[in-house]
């Protein structure tokens, strides 16, 4: 009998994009330590645009022009730059109605790497309901790229990607049939009761740590905080209507 449900995958990083990338019309991009919750919580709080860009040189060319612009390299703002990763940093009156730049160590990374998909949206915890919702609606082939760190496997994007895969999954109309796809469930699964505790030791949640950004941590690993599904249209992410 012919397979008439959709794929729902899960690829560890932006390294393996190349071999999942064909089979797909709907790109997650998922970099839940921060970048992709501090684009939900951009769009929460009334940003009009982002323009992601992958470089840092990218990123100086918009400055020189007069934009707003985040960088943030291995957790810090890097200097030169008017702010970084922080969701926090977007709840502020100053963004409302703004258009911004910004380049991060991995998520804006995986974004550019994704550009070429048909659709390419921004998933975190923290719209993971949204998210889904939205997914389930669109009925399509369904990649989450996990950002991961400097193209190594993370923990908390794999548990994002298995919960929303898990959750399409559920409504049978989807199906995995990659490895990968099965061990992000699995991951979810044990830690869906308590992200902050699973994730203890994680390799970036001690990063952050160690940067004093234990609240952004929490912020993060709070699941649906956002109702915001970010999409990326020629170049730039706008909030879906
Ligand atoms: O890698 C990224 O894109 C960032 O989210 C990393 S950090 O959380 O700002 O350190």
């Amino acid at each position: 009998m012919e397979e008439t449900r959709k794929r729902i995958e899960v690829c560890f990083t932006p390294g393996e994009y190349d071999y999942f990338k064909d089979e797909f019309e709907i790109v997650v991009v998922i970099d839940v330590l921060r970048a992709t919750t501090a684009i939900c919580a951009a769009f929460d709080n009334g940003i009009k645009s982002i323009i992601p860009v992958p470089t840092l040189e990218d990123a100086r060319e918009y400055k020189k022009q007069g934009y707003l612009v985040g960088a943030e390299r291995k957790g810090q703002i890097v200097e030169g730059f008017d702010f970084g990763n922080s969701p926090y940093s977007y709840m502020k009156e100053e963004f409302k109605g703004k258009e911004v730049v910004l380049t991060t160590t991995n998520g804006t990374k995986s974004i550019a790497a994704a550009k070429d998909a048909d659709t390419v949206v921004i998933g975190a915890l923290v719209n993971l309901d949204a998210m889904i919702e939205w997914l389930i609606k669109q009925n399509k082939n369904t990649l989450c790229l996990c950002s991961g760190w400097q193209d190594k496997f993370n923990l908390e994007d794999t548990i994002c990607a298995g919960a929303i895969s898990e959750a399409l999954i559920a409504t049978g109309n989807y199906t995995s049939i990659e490895d990968s796809s099965i061990a992000a469930k699995y991951l979810y699964i044990s830690a869906k009761d308590n992200y902050m505790g699973y994730l203890k030791s994680s390799s970036h949640r001690r990063r952050l740590r160690n940067l004093n950004l234990n609240k952004d941590v929490k912020y993060c690993l709070t699941p649906n905080l956002s109702k915001s599904v970010p999409i990326l249209k020629d170049g730039k992410l706008y909030n879906q209507e």
